[in-house]
């Protein structure tokens, strides 16, 4: 039944679908996002989506596909027929293939998607979603076959809520639009000098006295524990973890606030006072709320027992509150901090978290601290040409015998402005960061001796100093926030004929009516070629 992709017809008469070249004649595929293994689009007529069409199989996976399908056509599928046989469309679980893998083929006659486990079938609903097209009056789904399963295990996004603070529904939209793409992980900066955004019980005074605040004089907020439960459950429904960071031993002003005697003085380089002076904010001052952009002033105090009484605390409440194998460490721009201190600091918040046992991850930085704990994940966050010895620090991870998480901050700083956009984001990562440039790069290829093996995964970070709204996170991160999908989840750059920056922006473009149904605010970027329905 399923014809190569050179002998599609139908496919080709399709919205929503995007040319490829093969064997010198340009054919249509579906456009898929993040690109699968293998498409193959076949060669009988597609498959009608009615109101009334039977879905059964798995529930969780029929209620999504549901709602997936409501929001794309307004068509209501009828979801309430459990394992009923004689369904025309089938959501099966059969174990065996790759984690987070999934099946998909659709004719005219049905529809039948078989995912390994319920994260593999979650995807393969999302890119059912995507493969929804309008055919005249009607809405089809084109035949085709489908085999898919993810590069990376780790797929990450974070979002700082400590800049700004971002609500429980702001955080539950990202998760549930991220989760369409297949991110299966959500790292939430928690914390830095401008505000602390964690209840702790063990330590109540963060929140109260330390959450107020953010940058530029906004309000600010934070979780209670109810409301972090709240986010994990909701992550989990989409098959993702959260992964909570705590930055340290730097980017720790506010701590002061509540506890003093756990804070070192800010200290005031010549860096710091020139922030000051040309984004404002003041200079920060210990006890004062810190308002302005300038990072590495601040440091806890390394040498007194209290501090890791601390650490232990926070990271235990955490580890208890955490269903996930990770906690973040920061471990950033410690530049407040003697690169000797920081050392002895990172090996024993490392360990800490180490014997809670949970998986510590860290910011590349913490690569210097050779006593840090092996298992520690590094994160990368120099650029795709490595700059100042930031893959040096990068490797050590890898020398350790763990992995590291690649986040380039030229490539997937998704909060770096566009080169003509929002009048958002920040320069500093190699200045603007267009669509293409967000997709040119290759995990593989960015830190020498760090080959696939070593890498965990990808991650899209989204800082938030000039970031307030759900509408700014979404303009800022659509559509490059699909570039790194397709660096986390598809095969490595050359090993498929779609991984090419002419075949994404195709497919991207294809994605639009799908994100504006969603509700998805997203850059209408003049470098992709956006289709209209
Ligand atoms: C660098 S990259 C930071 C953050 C800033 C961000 C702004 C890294 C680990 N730290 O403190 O918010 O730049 O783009």
């Amino acid at each position: 039944m399923i014809a190569t992709a050179v002998a599609i017809a139908v496919g080709a008469a399709l919205a929503g679908c995007t040319p490829a070249v093969e064997n010198g004649a340009t054919v249509s595929l579906p456009s898929v996002v993040p690109a699968p293994v293998s498409i193959e689009s076949g060669d009988g007529a597609p498959f009608a989506l009615q109101s009334g069409t039977r879905i059964a199989g798995d529930a969780d996976a029929a209620a999504a596909l549901a709602a997936l399908v409501g929001a794309r056509t307004g068509l209501a599928l009828d979801n309430a027929g459990g394992a009923g046989s004689g369904a025309e469309i089938e959501l099966v679980l059969s174990a065996g293939g790759a984690a987070e893998s999934y099946r998909i083929v659709a004719d005219a006659a049905s529809i039948v998607v078989t995912g390994a486990d319920p994260a593999g079938l979650f995807y393969g609903v999302q890119t059912l979603g995507q493969l929804i097209a309008r055919d005249g009056e009607s809405w089809v789904v084109p035949a085709v076959a489908i085999v898919d399963a993810p590069r990376f295990g780790y797929r990450g996004v974070m979002l700082d809520v400590a800049r700004h603070f971002h609500t429980v529904e702001t955080v539950k939209a990202y998760i549930d639009h991220a989760a369409g793409l297949k991110f299966n992980a959500l790292h939430l900066h928690l914390t830095d000098d401008q505000g602390w955004r964690i209840q702790l019980d063990s330590r109540p005074l963060l929140t109260e006295l330390a959450s107020d605040t953010a940058v530029g004089g906004d309000p600010g907020g934070f979780y209670t524990k109810a409301d972090y439960r709240e986010i994990v459950e909701h992550a989990a429904s989409r098959h993702m973890i959260v992964v909570p960071e705590i930055d340290m031993p730097g980017h720790t002003h506010a701590v002061g606030l509540a506890y003093p005697e756990l804070a070192e003085a800010p200290v005031l380089s010549d860096h710091i006072l020139e922030v000051a002076r040309d984004h404002g904010g003041g200079v920060p001052t210990t006890g004062l709320p810190y308002d302005g952009i300038a990072v590495g002033f601040s440091s806890l105090t390394i040498h007194d027992e209290a501090t890791y009484d601390f650490v232990a605390d926070v990271f235990g409440e955490l580890a208890a509150m955490t269903p996930g194998p990770y906690l973040h460490l920061g471990g950033d721009e410690a530049l407040g901090t003697d690169p000797e201190d920081f050392a002895a600091f990172v090996a024993r918040a490392s360990e800490i978290i180490a014997d809670l046992g949970k998986t510590p991850v860290a910011w590349h930085e913490a690569g210097a601290a050779a006593d840090i704990a092996d298992s520690t994940i590094g994160q990368y966050w120099g650029f795709v040409a490595p700059t100042d010895g930031m893959d040096e620090k990068a490797r050590a991870f890898v020398g350790n015998g763990s992995q590291l998480i690649l986040s380039p901050a030229d490539a997937v700083y998704l909060d770096m402005q566009y080169p003509s956009g929002p009048a958002l984001g920040l320069t500093w990562a190699n200045g603007p960061t267009s669509v293409e440039r967000a997709y040119a790069w290759e995990p593989a290829l960015v830190i020498p001796g760090v080959d696939e093996g070593d890498i965990l995964g990808v991650e899209a970070p989204l800082w938030t100093e000039t970031i307030r709204t759900l509408d700014d996170i979404e303009l800022m991160a659509f559509p490059r926030i699909a570039a790194a999908a397709e660096a986390g989840w598809s095969p490595a750059t050359g090993a498929s004929e779609l991984r090419t920056w002419a075949s994404f922006r195709e497919r991207v473009g294809a994605l639009g009516p799908l994100w504006t149904a969603l509700g998805i605010g997203f850059h209408a970027s003049d470098e992709i070629p956006w289709t209209a329905e």
